[in-house]
């Protein structure tokens, strides 16, 4: 896509796209249905990306399809309230009792963003700790890495972002408690927000260990910190109430996107409700946005939520465990919790982000182009998860694994 190169800075509208990890040329995709897309060629592949997360029905799903052709007929945004979005809220916080008030927004990244200044002006604290390895989108406060062992305060992880910003969120180590401990001593009185991925999925998949979550929701508690799930991907997708009702821990805020908008453009943030009434118009917390809640979007997302009955969900969790046991193969390790997977090049699977960087990317990266020779389409970095989604069957399975094979 040479023309792509120079309208797009890599020729991508985002990085992840462009192949830098894996190498090679991206194909070109045209067209997807179910399990598969198509590259301009009429090449035909079996697809994880989908979308990096919100096609967890598979690609054009009928009911989904018609539901947008439907919202698209009768208009576009109002401009005002419509009943679209009354009732993809009420399944969300149907679904996900933490959520009493909720605001929808147009990407994970705002969403993040926005739950974060929720969390500042409710607690009238400046601080808020991430972890190593956890990604909550482009916002600046968020784009931050640990410091070195000896400078304590974090450093921008982006060019662009100063280190005033930078110095006011702290890294922690996932998967350890007593890194969110310290931070919070040092910093006691300081911190708004912990802000998790309750399941990592940006560092390749690393489950929280036994007690993690929980223990994040003492800390924040005995601390006076608010507690904010980023359920991007996880939201509806590692459990019909997300990894909260997965993992029986509830947060102060939850962050959504993805799946909530069926492959279509959106973010939620929400949570308590006397949080959320900060918010304008009704408190001092000013967050808007021209197409927030737009009627195609919450007729998509709507459509797709409606889809995930408990018996979708069973039979995305046996393909995905099927498709695990296929992709033991020698010198790696894999992770998964639901249908959400990853492939470490590494004898065991990663507990935090250094261990999971110490996997073998040119192994990955090998891995990726053979699986990609064979009609499989990963996602292009060993830190990024495979998604299995409804229309991944028996066959599309078994023909993975023939693949890895
Ligand atoms: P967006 O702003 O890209 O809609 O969402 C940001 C975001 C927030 N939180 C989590 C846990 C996320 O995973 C993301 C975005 N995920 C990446 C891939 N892991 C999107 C792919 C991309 O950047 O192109």
């Amino acid at each position: 896509m040479t023309v792509a190169a120079s309208l797009f800075p890599g020729g991508v509208n985002s990085p992840v796209r462009a192949y830098r990890a894996v190498g090679g040329e991206p194909p070109v995709l045209v067209r997807g249905a179910g399990a598969f897309v198509w590259d301009q060629s009429g090449r035909r592949y079996i697809d994880y990306v989908g979308a990096f997360g919100p096609l967890v029905l598979g690609h054009a799903h009928r009911a989904v399809v018609e539901a947008i052709e439907a919202a698209a007929e009768a208009g576009g945004s109002f401009g005002v309230t419509s009943p679209g979005e009354v009732r993809l809220a009420e399944l969300i916080c149907a679904r996900m009792p933490s959520v009493e008030r909720i605001r929808f927004v147009n990407s994970g990244t705002e969403a993040a963003m926005s739950a974060l200044r929720v969390a500042r002006a409710a607690t009238v604290r400046e601080l808020v700790i991430k972890f190593d390895g956890g990604y909550h989108g482009h916002a600046d406060s968020l784009l931050v890495a640990a410091g070195s062992a000896a400078a304590t305060l974090s450093i921008p992880d982006s060019a662009g972002v100063t280190r005033s910003v930078a110095a006011q969120t702290l890294v922690a180590n996932y998967n350890d408690l007593e890194s969110v401990e310290a931070l919070l001593a040092r910093h006691s009185g300081q911190v708004a927000a912990v802000i998790v991925e309750p399941v990592a999925a940006n560092m390749g998949v690393v489950a929280p260990l036994p007690g993690f979550l929980a223990g994040l929701r003492g800390l924040t508690q005995s601390s006076g910190a608010l507690l904010i799930f980023d359920e991007v991907i996880t939201g509806f997708r590692v459990a019909p109430g997300g990894a909260q009702e997965l993992y029986g821990v509830r947060p102060d805020l939850t962050v959504l996107g993805k799946i909530i908008g069926g492959g279509l453009p959106v973010g939620a943030y929400g949570g308590r409700a006397d949080l959320m009434d900060l918010v304008a118009p009704s408190g001092p917390v000013y967050q808007a946005g021209t197409l927030s809640g737009h009627p195609v979007v919450m007729a998509a997302g709507e459509a797709t939520l409606r889809q995930l009955t408990p018996e979708v969900y069973a039979s995305i969790e046996h393909e995905a465990a099927r498709l695990e046991a296929g992709l033991r193969v020698k010198g790696a390790s894999v992770a998964r919790v639901g249908s959400l997977l990853t492939l470490f090049f590494n004898d065991r699977p990663p507990r935090n982000f250094r261990e999971a960087k110490a996997s073998d990317t040119a192994a990955f990266a090998r891995f990726f182009h053979s699986m990609l020779d064979a009609g499989v389409l990963l996602p292009p970095s060993q830190f990024e998860a495979l998604f299995v989604s409804a229309a991944h069957d028996r066959s599309v399975i078994d023909a993975t694994i023939e693949a890895i094979a």
